[in-house]
């Protein structure tokens, strides 16, 4: 330590071109689910609540105590994540508050000793993989609950913002990062071992500085090797602060950014995680729910500029979606199940194709088999005429994506000349398919 310089920029022997394979799946699916569910959904007011709050474990354990989720079943949640389109699913085994939904040999704090009584990460890999949509972990390098974690800036039981390291020290004497470090990978051995094949791993998340936590204090070369060395094609996101490395991670997490933000993006592997209404858990009050259109707007904005979203719903202390969440699903599935080509196995087409901002089209490209995808954020209402600047020599025919049926149209000095119909067909953001020469 101290010689950064010295260290080496490359952890694992992978090229790009392997690396490239190895994410293929995943960058060809698009489209995911995130499901955050701990004890904090019953607060039902922000999965962070026992930090807000600032509650001590003692009175913490109320929801220890009355965990009953009486109406979970996984298998629904599958289904309700394919039938929207998702193609693979990242649940917090364990979140924050340090409680555990998996069936661990190092805590007492988890499901099995709850009133549920059983390994609800188990039944959560069986009902998605039966559905064919991919596993991923999240696991919470935070940890409110573990007595060796020690106290930072992130903490329930955190000082004043202007408190300084050293006032830190007297709340922290006794606690060991090294044994919570061996937690850690301890339990990520169980989760990487226990249930088969695990697609992604989603750590998080890292805050280095003043108060604060970074690679040195989670391990997280150890961690990550580890990792690799159990599921050795596994996917793993950027938060453990190796960002020093070239293969310290393998894809960004921009969070909760506005789509005019991902452009930013564009070249790199990454995944924006998304919520529904703002907070991660079930949070029973808020009233800030993005509309079916800002949600399509993510997932088309996401497959044009190059990445993914993984568009988070919080279940409720029952283990259920709520009304609200699967209204969002259903819609969202209504749209995809017409529009998913425009989706997946897409990215951003090649240069040459640009359109005006001014039309408010988002194009997306699929280069296999070289087709392009107008997604229409506004529908022409100039006598059904949308005018494709440039584009004469580059179509051979078009026609709507939900169904088919062709878009009849002129080409004229260079220009595509679409006659689109007056009636804008039956969703909230159309698509047109066009088939390059
Ligand atoms: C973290 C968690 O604290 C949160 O509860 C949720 O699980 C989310 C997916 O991840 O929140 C973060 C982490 C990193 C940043 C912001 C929020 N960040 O880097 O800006």
């Amino acid at each position: 330590t101290g010689l950064l310089h010295a260290q080496p920029k490359q952890l694992f022997k992978e090229t790009p071109n392997e690396k490239a394979k190895r994410m293929e799946w995943w960058t060809d699916a698009r489209f995911g689910m995130f499901i955050h569910w701990g004890l904090y959904a019953q607060a039902a007011r922000h999965e962070w609540v026992k930090q807000r709050e600032r509650i001590t474990t003692e009175n913490y354990q109320k929801y220890f105590d009355h965990f009953n989720p009486d109406e979970f079943d996984p298998k629904k949640w599958a289904k309700e994540a394919k039938a929207a389109g998702m193609k693979y699913a990242v649940l917090t085994t364990k979140h924050h508050e340090g409680f555990c939904l998996f069936d661990s040999k190092y805590t007492d704090y988890k499901a099995t000793n709850t009133q549920a009584k059983r390994d609800l990460v188990k039944e959560f890999v069986d009902a998605f993989r039966a559905e064919g949509i991919k596993i991923g972990f999240y696991y919470s390098l935070i940890d409110w609950h573990h007595p060796d974690f020690t106290i930072d800036r992130t903490h329930p039981q955190r000082l004043g913002g202007d408190a300084s390291e050293a006032d830190y020290a007297p709340l922290n004497k006794g606690k060991d990062m090294s044994k919570y470090r061996q937690y850690m990978q301890n339990q990520i051995k169980e989760l990487l071992t226990n249930y088969g094949k695990i697609d992604i791993m989603w750590l998080d998340f890292s805050y280095p500085g003043k108060n604060g936590k970074g690679h040195e204090d989670w391990g997280s070369v150890e961690l990550l090797k580890l990792i690799r060395k159990l599921q050795p094609g596994i996917i793993v996101d950027n938060r453990l602060d190796l960002n020093n490395y070239s293969d310290g991670y393998d894809f960004e997490t921009p969070e909760q950014v506005k789509p005019s933000e991902l452009l930013k993006y564009k070249g790199k592997y990454w995944e924006t995680c998304q919520t529904f209404s703002g907070s991660w858990g079930y949070y029973r009050d808020e009233n800030t729910w993005k509309t079916h259109r800002q949600l399509l707007d993510l997932l088309i904005t996401s497959a044009a500029n190059g990445g993914n979203l993984i568009l988070n719903v919080g279940p409720t202390a029952r283990g259920e979606f709520d009304y609200r969440a699967n209204n969002a699903l259903d819609s969202i599935g209504y749209w995809m199940h017409a529009n998913n080509k425009s989706i997946y196995n897409c990215t951003y087409p090649p240069d040459t194709y640009k359109l005006p901002e001014a039309l408010d089209i988002k194009q997306t490209y699929n280069p296999e088999t070289k087709k392009l995808y107008l997604h229409l954020f506004t529908y022409p209402s100039n006598y059904g005429k949308l005018v494709l600047p440039g584009y004469a020599d580059k179509i051979s025919y078009a026609q709507f994506l939900h169904d088919a049926s062709e878009i009849l149209y002129k080409t004229e000095n260079g220009d595509v000349i679409l006659e689109l119909p007056k009636q804008k067909p039956p969703y909230e953001i159309p698509v047109i398919e066009l088939f390059l020469k």
